[in-house]
């Protein structure tokens, strides 16, 4: 096997050295066999890279810890204390847990999770974790979904949560006020949670991003992150999800030492082991040191010490090296005698090795996740990890559901088990000798005690000081403004609203235009986040590039082949544009990074995220509502919209349902613009909304859709309030005078084209007077029309409200037909709201596919053709015209009436 190219290609300059080298490997192997061999191999290799002789980094290491117990630290807590804290926060996490599944059978919850994570945030929370009472915005600390009642028993026994809320666990609804939230929600905990995290994976690719985002803001100077950490928790099993692990070598090329991932190894995840034939550990030592992580591993408990101390042939490392997970699980629920047979029996020197133990020692040999001692030295070599360049991963081995007693401990069932009857909470009030805070009287009645130690106690001073010291407690989320933002002038929207002149442009380019006067705006340019995956140019965005800038945060260290040209590649450290590759779920993590800038680090940035809209909302939907729950701010910028408007690109691309998905984001404001005005008012709204608007209403972002045909951008109307752009309908043009017959055209996007021809050629040819509407948001009218609808049931003999939809098209005569390239479920959304007139839908359902606009457009039905029959087709139904006119429009359009359905093909 050739194994390094660099030994088989270059000349060996001395093989009788070599063979030398070689021959006294042979003589150690046999003689004192392979661990020896292997151990001075390691040696050398770390007296090499002493000596500054490098060496690519090994992937794996054997399975033991990597701080030895010779380098660890000495432990600055009261040991005895935090152990009585931790046994303190176990007891209402699991409390909790079963008091709400007592209430409320069914309700749920998690006792595991946090049962094998409890000492990982203990001793952050101790030692490490920095809050934000000092001003600061302290660390970012992503806390794993399913250990969420472990925050919130901290916080109880802090005395930030009372009896009460602990009752509500996952009661929102029942008390008025507030419940807890099932996970992490900042939706639902403004003040509490931070980082949504519950569905797996998102939240480690935002905490890497975020880490990144932290940079950019040091980078550009916009705010001091250098002594902000970002710490992820996550489960083993997450580790599966792409997202978990996709972007990891963004974190060592950008040189993230200012972030942290502990992985909870306790090698279970839902249904059973996450490695029964392997063992998860040693696999992801592997992915993040390949990734060029920094990978701290914390196996074994101090108790190993003296066993490892001893093993002179090896054999105990060559057991655990050998063991697969799965019989580690098995050994977890297994008595001393077991371990002792399978584990250290079939080696004689193995079982002499423990000889002086007893069975009960064997089975509280500990593993490394549940020792603080081990862990502290884990993380201690995190935080003392800033400036090496390189991220850090601690991969924590614990046991799923530990303490939590024999049935539930390493079970495979472990992590749906939400119930504990009074023996086991005795078993596990035993466990964490918690007699005298509980004695057997305090379960009486079937009662399900809490308990937190009173304010004068040594415990919960300690505690308390502790985060005082760093910083005060967390989570916490807070909206303290650290900067002052002031909006840009008017001048940057203003320049839209007066049209291209006659010149073919597309609200693409409008928008690029836009962005640019933003970011060239004084005091506001600075906030402004341009976010693109691998797209500028297809956008016609490369020409942000010389003027903003590529954040690259080395610098540009090469001169690009494109320099001499006006749009040249520039990166810079302060370059304000971050192009993140083709990654979209990674240019999402980025837009909520700087999204919830205004939380997580008191200052208001503005992310403009575009991208292909197709690979949008349904590549990364679950980010989007994320985001919603994160309440991040800003403009998501679905380019190449429309089903027919992109040409060529086909099934793939072309986009003509993003805004059915968009309106499934209760936060989300969902448009499509058909004008450069208009997509300047809606950006205008959303700043003044987000930035500057009611507390209560700021939370949401934007999304609209960009199109890439040119045709001449009109000026806004005269006299037209912009606020009726945003509002989501408004009539851009009254019907001509003459015809004698009446309809009304709704047109968004890049469908302006095909309602404006239609209405001409009715005017023309089939006396109808059209109004063109511009429907810019349907989303927006429908959310309108549902409230009043619910006002209007909900009060009964009050006047009743109308939509508003009702009332600006009830008094129109004739049918409404809408047009857009998207799918006809959109328009519909308002179809109910408008009374007494026939609401005809057009769009794009089916499967995209590849061909010129023309021809897209007459297959899908959305033509100027089309348009004009169904608007004759709603007149004839309504008994206005007669049933041939209808038929001759078809024929003078060229339709064919039985040509296929484009949904079915
Ligand atoms: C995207 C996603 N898929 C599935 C789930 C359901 N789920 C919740 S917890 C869990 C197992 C978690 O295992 P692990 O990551 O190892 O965490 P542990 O509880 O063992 O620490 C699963 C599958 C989810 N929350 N998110
Ligand atoms: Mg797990």
């Amino acid at each position: 096997m050739i194994f390094d190219g660099f030994v088989n290609q270059l000349p060996d300059t001395d093989p009788v050295e070599t063979q030398e080298w070689l021959d006294s490997l042979d003589a150690i192997v046999d003689t004192y066999g392979k661990s020896r061999a292997r151990f001075l191999l390691s040696k050398l290799l770390e007296h090499a890279r002493e000596n500054q002789v490098s060496f690519p980094a090994t992937v794996s290491t054997p399975y033991l810890n990597t701080i030895p117990r010779e380098a660890e630290p000495w432990f600055p807590g009261d040991e005895f204390l935090e152990r009585r804290i931790r046994a303190y926060v176990r007891w209402n996490a699991a409390m909790m847990v079963v008091k709400a599944n007592k209430a409320a059978e069914g309700i749920g919850g998690h006792l595991a999770t946090f049962a094998s994570s409890a000492s990982l945030y203990e001793i952050g929370f101790n030692h490490f974790f920095r809050g934000k009472d000092d001003g600061t915005a302290g660390d970012h600390v992503y806390i794993q979904g399913h250990a969420a009642t472990g925050m919130y028993a901290r916080a109880y026994l802090e005395r930030r949560l009372q009896d009460d809320d602990l009752d509500h666990f996952r009661r929102e609804i029942a008390r008025p006020g507030q419940g807890l939230s099932s996970y992490p929600h900042p939706r639902l905990m403004p003040d509490f949670w931070e980082f949504p995290t519950v569905s797996m994976g998102l939240g480690p690719i935002s905490a890497l991003y975020q880490a990144r985002f932290n940079r950019y803001l040091l980078n550009r100077r916009i705010d001091d992150t250098s002594q902000s950490r970002v710490w992820a928790f996550l489960g083993d099993g997450e580790c599966d999800e792409p997202e978990t692990l996709g972007a990891l070598s963004l974190a060592s090329r950008e040189k993230l030492d200012n972030l942290v991932f502990v992985v909870n190894c306790n090698l279970q995840r839902l249904d059973g082991p996450v490695r029964g034939n392997g063992k998860i550990i040693q696999e992801l030592e592997a992915v993040f040191r390949g990734a060029g992580w920094n990978v701290i591993k914390v196996i074994l408990g101090s108790k190993w010490d003296e066993l490892l101390a001893k093993d002179k042939d090896g054999v105990l490392l060559n057991k655990l090296n050998t063991t697969v997970d799965g019989e580690f699980q098995r050994y977890s629920v297994e008595n001393g005698a077991y371990i002792r047979d399978h584990f250290f029996g079939p080696d004689p020197r193995l079982r002499q090795m423990v000889a002086h133990l007893s069975d009960e020692d064997l089975v509280n040999l500990p593993r490394g996740g549940h020792d603080y001692r081990k862990l502290y030295a884990a993380y201690k070599a995190a935080t003392e990890n800033l400036g090496s360049g390189a991220p850090t991963a601690i991969l924590c081995k614990t046991i799923k559901g530990w303490t939590l007693g024999p049935e539930i401990e390493g079970r495979n069932a472990t992590h749906q088990i939400k119930k504990m009857n009074k023996q086991q909470l005795l078993a596990l009030r035993d466990r964490l000798y918690l007699h005298d805070e509980l004695p057997d009287s305090a379960f009486d009645d079937d009662r399900l005690p809490y308990f937190r130690p009173a304010e004068d106690s040594v415990e919960y001073q300690y505690m308390v000081e502790r985060r005082r010291a760093l910083g005060g407690s967390i989570p916490k989320r807070t909206t303290r403004q650290r900067r002052t933002v002031n909006l840009p002038a008017e001048g940057a929207f203003t320049e839209l609203y007066g049209g291209s002149g006659g010149q073919a442009v597309s609200t693409t380019m409008g928008f690029t235009r836009l962005l640019r006067n933003l970011a060239r705006d004084d005091q506001f340019g600075q906030y402004v986040v341009p976010i693109i995956p691998d797209e500028a140019r297809t956008f016609g965005m490369d020409s942000l590039f010389p003027e903003l800038h590529i954040y690259a945060s080395q610098g540009q260290k090469y001169e690009p082949v494109d320099h001499a040209m006006m749009l040249s590649y520039t990166e810079s450290a302060a370059g304000q544009i971050l192009e993140e590759g083709i990654t979209e779920a990674g240019a999402m993590a980025s837009f909520l990074a700087a999204g919830t800038a205004y939380a997580t680090r008191g200052v208001q940035m503005a992310p403009f995220y575009t991208f292909y809209s197709m690979f949008g909302f349904q590549r990364v939907g679950d980010l989007i509502w994320q985001a919603a729950d994160s309440r991040a701010r800003g403009f998501l910028m679905g380019a190449t919209a429309g089903r027919t408007t992109l040409m060529g690109e086909g099934l793939q691309h072309q986009d003509g349902h993003s805004l059915v998905l968009a309106s499934t984001v209760p936060p989300c404001q969902a448009y499509d613009p058909a004008f450069a005005y208009e997509v300047a008012a809606i950006v205008c709204a959303g700043l003044h909304r987000m930035y500057a608007g009611p507390e209560s209403e700021r939370d949401v972002f934007y999304y609209l859709t960009l199109y890439n045909e040119n045709y001449p951008m009109p000026a806004m109307p005269e006299g037209l309030d912009p606020a009726h752009i945003v509002r989501g309908l408004y009539r851009w043009q009254a019907a001509p005078e003459g015809p004698s017959k009446r309809a009304s055209l709704l047109f968004s996007g890049s469908a302006q084209g095909a309602a404006r021809a239609a209405a001409a050629e009715l005017a023309e040819h089939h006396d109808v007077g059209v109004e063109l509407w511009s429907a810019t948001s349907y989303k927006a009218l429908r959310e309108e029309g549902l409230a009043v609808e619910r006002w209007n049931r909900l009060h009964p003999g009050q006047p009743q409200r109308t939509p508003l939809v009702a009332q600006l098209l009830g008094d129109g005569a004739g049918p409404v037909v809408a047009v857009t390239d998207f799918m006809k479920i959109v328009p519909e959304q308002v179809a109910r709201f408008v009374p007494n007139r026939p609401f005809v839908p057009l769009g794009t359902d089916g499967m995209g596919r590849s061909d010129t606009r023309e021809a897209l457009r007459r297959f899908f039905e959305v033509d100027t053709g089309h348009v004009v029959v169904a608007v004759l087709s709603a007149l004839a139904a309504q008994g206005d015209i007669k049933p041939e006119q209808v038929a001759e429009a078809i024929h003078r359009y060229g339709i064919d009436p039985d040509a296929v359905d484009p949904y079915l093909v």
